[in-house]
């Protein structure tokens, strides 16, 4: 992986390489996405979910929202990839996590984007630090620990489902410096955010799926998804190398449209995954000496001490979190 990284570095292919994939993506029918009555419930005309993995909600009049299930079999994991919430939706973004189970929130997008305060609205009344009411579905959320970094933000908070009277603690992580049609800082400080969302348990199968979110929920998304997925593979196959990252996001793909938004959003998941691997395949003995390298001049460095997990006993101990 490395030497084709690097072999489509000096012939300057990325562009090249991104519009093949683009071009043998799958096309399903998004017809529910494009209603008239979903009309309003899409932050952009042009990312729709495909209907056949269209999340559904269970107890709503309309079962319409902007998120697509990602299942990836091999690699036993699942994503919800959503949309940032609108002002309408955010009661139906919070039935879903409800229903669907999910115990992590992933929120990829700063707040204001493109010089956008519109934004800022939606899921993110709680980070006033009041608790925010949806009657429309019948939630109510309020945060109950935030742990700050300097480019990620780690968040515990109540889901209250005042139907019933239960109450859950869903993580929320922040990552609060990727702009839209971009790249993280360094391959390092994504990878920290990572393995902080592996280690809470979130992604793991006996969880429901994690809500993966930025602004259209396709590049950012998309990117966090892939390096996941590709790490998860490298990880269970005996031979880390035939895991190809094209192929995985083609794959991908079939379950949203638009996965990955730019050439160097591949170019960097194929660092994270390269990078990611070096980490954690413990086979590879070159990987010590890099972890050091690593861990020096990409993580402490740029890191304060990680936080202690925000609640002891949701921090459990499944393996691959
Ligand atoms: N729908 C607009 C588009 O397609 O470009 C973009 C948009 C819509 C952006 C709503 C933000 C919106 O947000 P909010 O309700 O979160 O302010
Ligand atoms: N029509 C929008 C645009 O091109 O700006 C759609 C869009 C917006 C697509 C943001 C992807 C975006 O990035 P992300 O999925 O990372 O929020
Ligand atoms: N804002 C995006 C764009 O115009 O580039 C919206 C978009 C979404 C474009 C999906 C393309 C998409 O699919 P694909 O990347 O497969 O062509």
């Amino acid at each position: 992986m490395e030497q084709e990284f690097e072999d489509i570095d000096s012939s300057g292919r990325w562009q090249n390489l991104y519009n093949e994939i683009r071009n043998q993506a799958s096309e399903y029918p998004y017809k529910v996405a494009k209603l008239p009555m979903n009309r309003n419930l899409n932050r952009y005309r042009d990312v729709s979910p495909f209907d056949h993995s269209r999340v559904k909600l269970e107890n709503s009049e309309n079962d319409y929202i902007n998120a697509s299930l990602v299942m990836m079999e091999e690699a036993q994991r699942a994503y919800i990839l959503s949309q940032g919430p609108l002002r309408n939706t955010c009661g139906h973004f919070w039935l879903m996590i409800w229903e669907q189970c999910s115990k992590a929130v992933l929120m990829l997008n700063r707040i204001i984007e493109k010089g956008s305060v519109r934004k800022v609205c939606t899921v993110l009344a709680y980070l006033r630090g009041a608790s925010m009411s949806f009657t429309d579905t019948g939630f109510v959320v309020r945060l109950l620990s935030e742990e700050d970094q300097s480019y990620y933000t780690i968040r515990v908070l109540e889901l209250q489902n005042t139907m019933t009277g239960e109450s859950r603690e869903i993580y929320h992580f922040h990552y609060t410096t990727w702009p839209d049609f971009g790249v993280p800082e360094s391959p390092a400080s994504f990878l920290n955010f990572l393995f902080k969302v592996r280690e809470s348990g979130s992604l793991g199968a006996e969880q429901g799926p994690a809500v993966v979110h930025c602004s259209a929920g396709i590049g950012r998304s998309g990117t966090l998804a892939l390096v996941d997925t590709c790490l998860v593979l490298m990880d269970r196959r005996k031979n880390p190398s035939s895991v190809d990252i094209q192929k995985v996001l083609l794959d991908m793909r079939e379950y949203r449209m638009g996965l990955i938004q730019t050439p160097d959003q591949l170019r960097f998941s194929y660092m994270a995954v390269i990078e990611g691997a070096k980490l954690t395949l413990p086979e590879c003995s070159a990987a010590q000496d890099k972890q050091i390298v690593m861990s020096r001049d990409g993580l402490e460095a740029d890191l304060p001490p990680p936080p202690p997990p925000p609640r002891p006993h949701l921090n459990d101990n499944r393996p691959n979190g």
